[in-house]
């Protein structure tokens, strides 16, 4: 079991059986729960540790090279990957665009992304439940990014996991869907505190679903009151332009970063 999540899961840090056997260890011990706890948090630390190094040695690549990277986090089938394809396909002939797909299994999501146009290295977790930032090295290995470009990564879609991992982006983008409810940024408030940006996505279903939107926006800023929101749909349109807007301006600003 995950000492970050809980979620079944051991996860892909580089050492995994000694991460599990502890975890076992512990929910055996019964007696000595004192002692379970403070050796959990320990991993906790260790792992989280470990995957901060990764992710600060990652942040240190890209900013030199330029590359403004986001993190794209949200519930399964919220929109992400459409999101990516229409962004790609607005925008990949004025600048370069790569990206990294987190899913437990299949290669659906970078096969969307290939066919929009661009490169697309598929990160299959397995059992776990979240992108690292070890991964992203490796992935970034692979697709030999240019200077001055777009990086977007996929992450595994869930709204707990993801927010506690770091993976060197300039940014954590939350996707929430029209569908899912509007109290999600209180059920989940790691991950509205983690994000710079929350996207309200697949606004033409609203005349269909019982969605509040700015009782949602306002429990976002509840959580975390610097909280950017744009209401879009990816898949209609809508609002497009003001997504666009958003990404030009950081990555203008990552332009003119001094380093
Ligand atoms: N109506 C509507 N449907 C949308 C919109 N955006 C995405 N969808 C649909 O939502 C479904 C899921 O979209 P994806 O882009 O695969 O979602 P995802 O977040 O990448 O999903 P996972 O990678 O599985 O987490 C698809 O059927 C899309 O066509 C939107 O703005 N409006
Ligand atoms: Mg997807």
């Amino acid at each position: 079991m995950c000492g970050i999540c809980g979620c079944g899961s051991p996860h892909p840090h580089p050492e995994p059986q000694k991460h599990r056997f502890v975890l076992n260890r512990n929910l055996d011990a019964g007696h000595d729960h004192e002692h379970s706890a403070a050796r959990l948090l320990k991993i906790e630390q260790d792992l989280l540790g470990k995957n901060n190094a990764y992710a600060e040695q990652n942040r240190t690549y890209f900013e030199r090279r330029h590359i403004f990277v986001l993190n794209l986090v949200s519930s399964p089938g919220s929109g992400k990957t459409t999101l990516l394809v229409e962004t790609i396909k607005a925008l990949k002939d004025r600048i370069p665009i790569a990206v990294i797909e987190g899913d437990q299994q299949t290669e659906h999501d970078a096969e969307r992304i290939r066919a929009a146009g661009v490169p697309a290295v598929q990160i299959n977790t397995g059992r776990a439940c979240h992108l690292d930032a070890q991964g992203i090295g490796h992935a970034v290995e692979k697709l030999g990014l240019r200077s001055h470009s777009l990086l977007a990564i996929e992450n595994v879609g869930n709204l707990v996991c993801p927010s506690s991992f770091d993976l060197g982006e300039a940014h954590k983008v939350v996707v929430l869907s029209v569908t899912e409810g509007d109290d999600k940024p209180l059920k989940y408030p790691d991950m509205f505190h983690a994000a710079d940006l929350m996207l309200i996505n697949k606004t033409d279903l609203l005349p269909y679903v019982d969605f509040d939107v700015e009782r949602c926006i306002g429990f976002a800023r509840q959580v975390n009151p610097d909280i950017g929101v744009i209401r879009l749909s990816a898949a209609k349109g809508e609002n497009f332009s003001v997504w666009l807007d958003w990404l030009s301006s950081g990555m203008a600003g990552m332009k003119a970063k001094r380093l």
